[in-house]
């Protein structure tokens, strides 16, 4: 492993002066400096300073069988002597995409068949954006061109991304959006379900998309996306009988239902993909992240037969693409991580084992603290609601940003958990041992006292 030579701030300051990071206010970062993350090996992640910090959200969402896993860097080392790069425009192809492909249909649900390559999840959800209007053309009806989201929704950071996603800071910036999009409510009962059962809540959710549909005009409406369970958004579970209705509505309206699949899929949830676990059953699903363990860019829309049929059938290219579609090295490094998985069956693990072990021990061990209004979540993907009130559900006024503050405290006590908003949030890596889970939420015990003491 190469060793770094320069020293912490010396990095920082290369840092402040010419890197513009992601999401970010740079000023306020300049002045304080970037933490520097140097290594980093199962579920753990070393700084610059030597502080060993336990990474409660796999990176990004990303790192699903965990740091340091050799078996990756050696297919990718060996691809990059035998074949770094070819593409796969003009008629040609290489072992690696149509192997991935292939196995990427055979775990996928029912009959997505077909792999389209890009290599983040936002150019995954722009060519599914791309994909369903010109799918609608080919049937003759280019007038169905609006696609359906949700407010507080996240498909990535292109504009497509943006503007299909429901994050009005993302909107607010880089104007105008795409046009022919909608929003309709999230289903998020603990925060927005008043006084009306889940139940109740999930239905008044659904028919949002009925409403709006009509609103539209049903003939206008090209697609409904949606993430199984919204990630970023803060984690937010919807009730159990959101997706059947969801599915119901899109099925009278002959409405094209698609799963932004890029945190839930490859085991987050407990099963391949929140599809199968939430029993959606999609025309096409986006997936990303977990695809390489993020250990190489790529991603992948998957097609249903429907779509994939009509456009194999229409005689003229799909005139989208990416250089890097495909990606000999990234392909090799994903089947590698698909391997992997399957031979360490780290599906049964997290359905069966470490999931329910978590979500237990979350509940169990963190529900009756002061500050925690209601945990949610499922295999290995949680969020924790955090409120001044639990019995009254109050929430903290806006001038407390309690989730930051309380993020500023697992940093400082070796655990990255992140904050959205008043949500704090879990995504470990899925091969987290019971033992981490444990330390996990001691660390977390510890900073929710911090955070009540923070703002008692
Ligand atoms: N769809 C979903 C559901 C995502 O979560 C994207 C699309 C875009 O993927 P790329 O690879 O283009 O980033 C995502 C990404 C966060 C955070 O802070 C979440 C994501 C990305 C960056 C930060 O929670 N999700």
């Amino acid at each position: 492993m190469s060793e770094t030579s320069l020293n912490t701030q010396q990095v920082q300051q290369l840092d402040a002066e010419h890197h513009l990071h992601p999401f970010t206010n740079s000023g306020a970062l300049n002045k304080k400096g970037a933490r520097v993350i140097e290594k980093a090996q199962g579920v753990y992640l070393w700084d610059s300073e030597g502080n060993k910090l336990l990474d409660g959200m796999a990176g990004l969402w990303c790192v699903n069988m965990g740091y340091g896993r050799k078996e990756l860097a050696d297919v990718a080392y060996q691809q990059m002597q035998e074949l770094p790069y070819y593409n796969t425009f003009f008629q040609t192809t290489h072992e690696n995409a149509a192997q991935l492909a292939k196995e990427i249909a055979s775990i996928t649900p029912h009959d997505l068949n077909r792999i389209f390559f890009a290599n983040s999840g936002s150019e995954a959800i722009d060519t599914i954006l791309r994909l369903v209007r010109h799918y609608w053309a080919i049937e003759g009806k280019p007038y169905r061109n609006i696609i359906i989201s949700r407010e507080n929704a996240y498909h990535g950071s292109t504009l497509a991304g943006a503007s299909l996603g429901g994050m009005g800071g993302m909107h607010a910036q880089g104007m105008p959006l795409v046009p022919g999009i909608e929003h309709i409510r999230q289903p998020y009962w603990y925060g927005e379900g008043g006084d009306m059962s889940e139940e109740e809540f999930g239905m008044a959710c659904a028919q949002a998309l009925e409403e709006r549909i009509l609103k539209v005009g049903p003939d206008n409406v090209a697609a409904f996306i949606g993430e199984p369970i919204q990630g970023a958004g803060g984690v937010i579970v919807p009730p159990a009988n959101y997706w059947a209705e969801i599915q119901k509505i899109c099925h009278k309206y002959d409405i094209l239902l698609v799963a932004d699949e890029v945190i839930c899929g490859f085991g987050r949830t407990g099963k391949w993909f929140g599809s199968d676990t939430l029993n959606i059953k999609p025309d096409i699903i986006s997936m990303a992240k977990g695809l390489s363990s993020g250990y190489l860019p790529i991603a992948a829309v998957a097609v249903g037969n429907r779509i994939s049929d009509a456009l194999i059938a229409h005689d003229d290219d799909f005139n989208h693409g990416y250089t890097y579609s495909g990606h000999p090295v990234s392909a090799a490094v994903a089947l590698e991580n698909i391997r992997l998985m399957k031979k360490e069956n780290i599906i049964e693990y997290v359905g069966n084992d470490i999931g329910p072990y978590f979500q237990n021990a979350l509940r169990e061990r963190l529900g009756n603290h002061p500050l925690v209004g209601n945990i949610v979540g499922t295999g290995l993907i949680a969020g924790i609601a955090l409120v001044k009130n639990k019995e009254t559900k109050e929430f903290f006024a806006d001038d407390i940003d309690i989730g930051t503050i309380c993020r500023d405290h697992c940093f400082e006590n070796g655990l990255i958990m992140r904050a959205t908003g008043s949500r704090m949030v879990l995504s470990p890596p899925l091969v987290i041992s019971r033992d981490e889970v444990d330390e996990l939420i001691d660390k977390a015990l510890l900073c929710f006292d911090l955070t009540l003491k923070s703002v008692s």
